[in-house]
């Protein structure tokens, strides 16, 4: 238990919210189990950050929390100091062992993005040009590339750096994976309509149209972390009566790792009910990834209002505050995703052009490749043309060999054209002799 609370700890404080999932939730609704008696608190070490170096990070955490100073170092410092540097500071205490394994994990690592960037290369045609790995190393900021066989401070600090960094773009840049999705999935639509007469256009049109209307037409919705919408998690989901809603218990009720904290995935539960009125994965017009960018603005709306200290954890007492305030109770409507263009008609046409400009790339790509099979084909026909001509040479000679070596041979021709007449002869004599041994021609 002290272990696993002192990585949770670390994680807490280095990158705010490192334990919870940041990949896309699995829709299972939290909300419908764990009573406050029956709560097993997770393993934190199981969650992905999300981060491409998510693996090296969690070993790197699991190593240090092995050793005794480190962990009782971390548990002391607080989120200020450990961005300026000074957990990093600690390295050079922990034990010998642990330092050991740390520069094994750190070669590891540098091996896997050598054979990255090879395979990266590889696929980008660049097979005959000379790799410069000290130099693409650079754009990996989370290891000093420049030693790469042990794990040194200044490995601990840009890997703090570079986690909480990322972490908290982590909400940008799915913002902008979401738009190329929705901009890719008009793009589509819009390819689709150009392939139908007019006709079916019309009839595609008023189609989409149509279920345009029925996704929008749904229960309100409230607004995300309001007295509103957490009564009715309260109340449908939690089976409880609405007249004892209480905050605090709330609170309690689904934390449910139990750690005194709302993390992402925990507040995203909260979300199950909301949701469940707008998007039916049955019906045609309700795009289930809609619904789970939904969710996760849900989600960063409440983190921004009620998460004070910017740690990415939701505290009891950071909840409490937020209950007292007005949004809470007497809040505004909330405007969800349907009613918010993900992109403008200028970021679909710069899109578009992307979209064009890359086919074509990959059409004289293809193009180049064609031509150099019919190259590769061309140059096989010829040497197997030569390869032929080889073959009649070499018998040509072998037979002039022959000639040449063993001139009695024509000798024996002579003897051989002399003896061809001899087997009709013998046959001459056998078959008056068949027939001499067959009765019935007698
Ligand atoms: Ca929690
Ligand atoms: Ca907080």
């Amino acid at each position: 238990m002290l272990r696993s609370r002192c990585v949770y700890h670390f994680c807490l404080l280095l990158t705010g919210q490192l334990l919870c999932s940041w990949a896309v939730p699995i829709s299972v609704d939290k909300t419908k189990v764990s009573p406050p008696e029956e709560k097993v608190p997770e393993p934190p070490q199981s969650v992905d950050t999300g981060l491409h170096y998510d693996r090296y990070l969690r070993e790197v955490i699991d190593f240090l929390e092995k050793d005794q100073h480190f962990r009782e170092k971390l548990h002391n410092t607080d989120m200020e100091d450990i961005k300026q540097g000074k957990l990093a500071k600690e390295l050079d205490f922990v034990s010998h062992h642990v330092r050991t394994k740390l520069d094994e994990l750190k070669r590891q690592e540098v091996s896997r993005l050598r054979t990255l960037i090879k395979a990266k290369q590889d696929l980008e045609g660049g097979n005959d040009k000379a790799v410069d790995h000290q130099a693409l190393l650079k754009q990996f900021e989370y290891l000093n590339h420049m030693n790469p066989h042990t794990f040194e401070v200044e490995d601990l600090d840009r890997l703090i750096k570079s986690a909480t960094n990322d972490l908290e773009n982590y909400d940008k840049e799915r913002h902008e994976e979401f738009k190329r999705y929705e901009m890719m999935k008009e793009h589509e639509r819009r390819e689709h309509l150009k392939t139908l007469d007019e006709e079916g256009r019309k009839k595609e049109e008023e189609h989409y149209e149509e279920m345009k209307k029925k996704h929008a037409d749904h229960p309100k919705i409230n607004h995300p972390g309001s007295q509103d919408q957490l009564k009715e998690v309260w109340e449908e989901a939690d089976g409880l009566d609405p007249e004892d809603f209480n905050p605090k218990t709330f609170f309690n009720l689904h934390d449910t790792n139990g750690d005194g904290f709302f993390d992402d995935q925990e507040l995203e539960a909260l979300f199950t009910k909301e949701l469940e009125k707008i998007y039916d994965p049955t019906n045609e017009e309700d795009d289930m990834v809609e619904m789970e960018e939904e969710r996760l603005r849900m989600r960063e709306h409440v983190m921004n209002e009620v998460d004070t200290n910017k740690d990415r954890l939701v505290s009891l007492e950071e909840f409490m505050v937020a209950t007292k305030k007005k949004e809470f109770l007497e809040p505004d409507s909330w405007e969800t995703l349907e009613q918010n263009q993900a992109y403008t008609e200028e970021e679909l046409r710069e899109f578009e052009e992307h979209l064009a400009r890359e086919e074509k790339n990959l059409n004289e790509k293809a193009v180049d490749l064609q031509k150099q099979r019919e190259e590769l084909e061309r140059q096989q026909e010829q040497l197997n043309a030569q390869k032929l001509e080889l073959q009649q040479a070499v018998e040509q000679m072998e037979r002039l060999k022959l000639q040449k070596v063993e001139p009695p041979a024509e000798d024996k021709g002579i003897d051989g054209e002399n003896a061809l007449p001899a087997a009709p002869d013998n046959n001459q004599i056998l078959l008056p002799g068949q027939q001499q041994d067959t009765p019935t021609n007698l």
